[in-house]
């Protein structure tokens, strides 16, 4: 039997802080895992570096199901982010593991290809409405049947989803202190739909639109918005209310037929439970980084199965590539995927980690390189120090603080 020889934490910074964990076995495989937690990535390090690492020494890289038991509930203290991450890394770094031993890509281990690929939703951002259609127009150009439309609000100074320079990807967390920004949810509400209108007046109805609320309204606001919007056919408003309140999307449901999707701040299948038991969303976006990794997230997705709920993972720049190909591994293989987030990264990120996964005519495939299909140079990684970064921390015009 092999055994697990090292366990190793790697903080780098390629454009945006990444943290990954590589494990080593007596027969000299590696299998890496995304650790990143944008704005508290060290507490995930130190929580894999001091605290897990050593336990995992002269176990056996085969038993995934056990190791993910021995730290989910070995720990005593359970779920959270910073725990849940931790777990997820040394799961996916167990799932690159075992690809490699049998020399096939971790999709075929999970049951072989649902689907010939995966599509995925880019994101189109404007501060003003031509602005944002020139960039919807952008991504329909290179081949996206999805795209996710934000534009900034008149008015407000900064606001969330918006790319700032060149490329595909957008980095929220800047600044050696968290930045601050003001909110106005009737200035916001008053906006969206203009623009959507704006976008399907231009484009047409023959791809998938799709909008990120990020945790900013109410479950009535949310109703509202989501009414507001019918005539535009969204594929899904993602996190229309702040996700701890599962039985608020009730009251959304009961005010839209806009298809609803929450998930990206959840970290494991308690956070779901009750959404997904009673009906009350339609796509559940957990990450395969922040929620337990390959294994607990098949989980999730086979529970959103039996109640008709569709995947929809997170897959911002802020999970490294290790996650985003993890991700690519589960969505080609679940019966109810559903739509997976492609925001890419920023470059510099492909000097550290060497990917397999393809895109083409709107689709992704992870590759069939065996295990997840990512390599990391740790040598690379060393040219580019962890950065101190926050996300930015947002107000009411009053000084509240409010949901970012
Ligand atoms: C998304 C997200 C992200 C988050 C980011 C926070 O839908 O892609 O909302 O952009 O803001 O992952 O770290
Ligand atoms: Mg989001």
């Amino acid at each position: 039997m092999a055994t697990i020889t090292s366990a190793e934490v790697f903080v780098t910074c390629p454009g945006r802080n990444y943290v990954t964990l590589k494990i080593t076995t007596s027969d000299g495989v590696t299998g890496i895992g995304d650790a990143t937690l944008n704005g508290r990535e060290l507490s995930v390090a130190s929580y894999l570096r001091d605290h897990v690492c050593p336990t995992l020494i002269g176990k056996d890289p085969a038993r995934i199901e056990q190791v993910w038991q021995y730290l989910y509930k070995g720990a005593y203290w359970r779920r959270g982010p910073v725990t849940m991450t931790a777990v997820a890394a040394v799961d996916v770094a167990l799932w690159d593991i075992k690809g490699k031993v049998a020399g096939l890509p971790v999709y075929q281990l999970l049951g072989g290809a649902a689907r010939d690929g995966v599509t995925v939703y880019g994101h189109a951002s404007g501060n003003t409405v031509p602005e944002l259609l020139d960039d919807v127009q952008r991504f329909l150009d290179k081949g996206f049947r999805a795209v996710r439309a934000q534009a900034a609000v008149p008015g407000l100074e900064r606001v969330y989803g918006m790319r700032k320079g060149d490329g595909d990807t957008y980095e929220p967390a800047d600044g050696e202190l968290p930045t601050e920004e003001v909110w106005d949810t009737g200035a916001y509400l008053d906006f969206v739909p203009t623009y959507m209108s704006a976008v399907r007046e231009r484009f047409g109805y023959d791809f998938h639109l799709l909008h990120d609320v990020h945790h900013r309204l109410s479950p009535i606001e949310a109703g509202r918005l989501g009414r507001s919007l019918e005539p535009y056919r969204l594929f899904w408003i993602e996190d229309p209310t702040p996700a701890e309140d599962q039985e608020a999307f009730r009251l959304i449901r009961q005010h839209t037929t806009t298809p609803l999707a929450v998930g990206e701040i959840f970290n494991s299948i308690w956070d779901c439970q009750h959404l997904i038991t009673n009906r009350l969303i339609d796509y559940i976006r957990t990450s395969v980084s922040h929620a337990g990794g390959i294994t607990h997230l098949r989980k999730i997705f086979s529970l959103a199965e039996l109640y008709g709920v569709r995947s929809g993972s997170h897959g911002a720049g802020d999970l490294s590539p290790a996650s985003l190909a993890a991700a690519l591994h589960v969505d080609l293989s679940i019966p109810n995927f559903g739509m997976q987030e492609y925001m890419a990264h920023l470059p510099g990120y492909e000097e550290v980690f060497e990917t397999s996964w393809r895109f083409e005519d709107g689709l992704m495939h992870p590759g069939d390189r065996p295990g997840i299909g990512v390599e990391f140079d740790e040598k690379a990684a060393e040219r580019f120090p962890y950065e101190r970064k926050y996300l930015p921390v947002n107000r009411l015009r009053d000084g509240s603080v409010h949901d970012w």
